[in-house]
């Protein structure tokens, strides 16, 4: 006779006091924004009864069945009150999938719904692994997903298992529970990860930003945050694709960048936060930057502080691919509050909070890169010359 030896009763236990803990804010804070001391979602988070076979039966030892990995690159809407995280879970297989964690608060106490969402896949051309789903309210009445799709690369040469081709894969839902899947995009400038759509219509088509790139990791000669247009979501055709902020030699997007969230509309104008790539003897760094583009012409990049907004810092820094900090998911309250939702080291999903009000104040009054070291001595010394004034 096996013994049992209530692991899963155990499990459930930890699961229930791990899932009611109250988060706190750090008190360490640029005044930007605030940290909050735990991380929102792990992999803890995720659901006994999605890893344990429950049957004394069939799992006699209570072993764990299925494992996960990580849960993070979360979208994020706020949703009938409730904060919601649409995260990538991806389990011990590898293999990614989206489930929706739900919050009264927003930084704490987010609880998975009972199952993973359902995607559809595209007949005859099945997606391997999906990640990265941006959640935009979108003015046409449905709520997009929009979420890169990846499949082994029909052209690799015998012997490359590992050679993939990346798009943006496309869902559209009521309730966030039923998705009807429509064609991956359709744009003539190669691979495209970092795809998501503008929440409003502009001259009654549907605007994109995209971020074209020659191979699956390397952006190549493409690269940049792209802005093109849609007339039917039904057959998304990308049309007058532009790069509208670009990667840049000696900054924290060298390497690459891509658009996080969906963009907020203020009176100032669209408040963007993306994610930077440059390269270092450790490998890429990424790391989060905001810039602002105008109300009027959304391809215009108004204002752009220097360097990044957030980078990974202490316990962030580590994780399955360490040195990254990604968002793809913000929440603007009623009230003007900014939770932001970004994953340490492709691991586990913290939040940070701010304001629309402090986020401008950021955006618009932050010294601009001006791309070498004497200038931004020089940046410096002008701040101490105007300080000097006040005393
Ligand atoms: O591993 C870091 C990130 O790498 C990719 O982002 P990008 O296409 O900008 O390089 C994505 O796979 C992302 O999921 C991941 O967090």
């Amino acid at each position: 006779m096996y013994k049992i030896n209530g692991t899963i009763a155990k499990k459930k236990k930890r699961y229930a006091k791990l899932i009611s803990k109250k988060n706190k804010p750090v008190s360490n804070s640029n005044g930007i924004y605030t940290r909050y001391k735990y991380p929102v979602v792990t992999a803890d988070h995720t659901p006994i009864h999605w890893r344990y076979d429950f049957d004394p039966k069939t799992n006699p030892f209570e072993l764990e069945r299925i494992g996960i990995n990580g849960t993070f690159n979360a979208g994020a809407m706020k949703w009938n009150g409730k904060y919601l995280l649409c995260l990538r879970v991806e389990g011990n297989d590898r293999k990614s999938f989206f489930a929706i964690a739900e919050s009264p608060n927003g930084v704490d106490h987010f609880k998975f719904w009972d199952k993973p969402c359902i995607i559809p896949e595209i007949e005859g051309d099945p997606d391997t692994n999906i990640y990265d789903m941006r959640l935009i309210d979108h003015e046409d009445g449905w709520i997009y997903g929009v979420f890169c799709t990846e499949r082994k690369d029909p052209n690799a040469p015998q012997g490359d298992t590992s050679s993939a081709t990346a798009n943006a894969g496309i869902v559209r839902t009521k309730d966030l529970i039923h998705w009807e899947r429509l064609p991956d995009l359709i744009s003539s400038s190669g691979q495209q990860r970092n795809v998501v759509l503008h929440p409003e219509f502009v001259k009654g088509k549907y605007a994109i930003y995209t971020r074209p790139q020659d191979g699956f990791i390397d952006v190549g000669n493409g690269g940049g945050i792209g802005l093109g247009y849609i007339d039917d979501m039904a057959n998304p055709v990308v049309k007058n694709e532009k790069i509208i902020n670009n990667k840049i030699y000696h900054t924290v997007y060298e390497l690459k960048n891509g658009q996080g969230p969906a963009p907020i509309k203020t009176k100032k104008g669209w408040l963007h936060l993306a994610h930077g790539v440059r390269n270092t003897a450790a490998g890429l760094r990424y790391t989060l930057y905001m810039f602002m583009t105008d109300l009027n012409d959304i391809s215009k990049v108004i204002h752009q502080p220097a360097g990044h907004f957030m980078a990974p810092i202490n316990g962030e820094r580590v994780g399955d691919v360490s040195n990254v900090l990604f968002s793809n998911g913000w929440i603007e309250d009623d009230n003007g509050t900014v939770y932001i939702y970004y994953a340490s080291s492709d691991t586990r999903m913290h939040v940070a909070v701010s304001s629309i009000d402090k986020l401008l104040d950021y955006v618009m009054h932050s010294p601009e890169d001006k791309y070498s070291s004497a200038n931004s001595v020089q940046t410096i010394l002008n701040l101490i010359d105007k300080n000097s004034k006040q005393q």
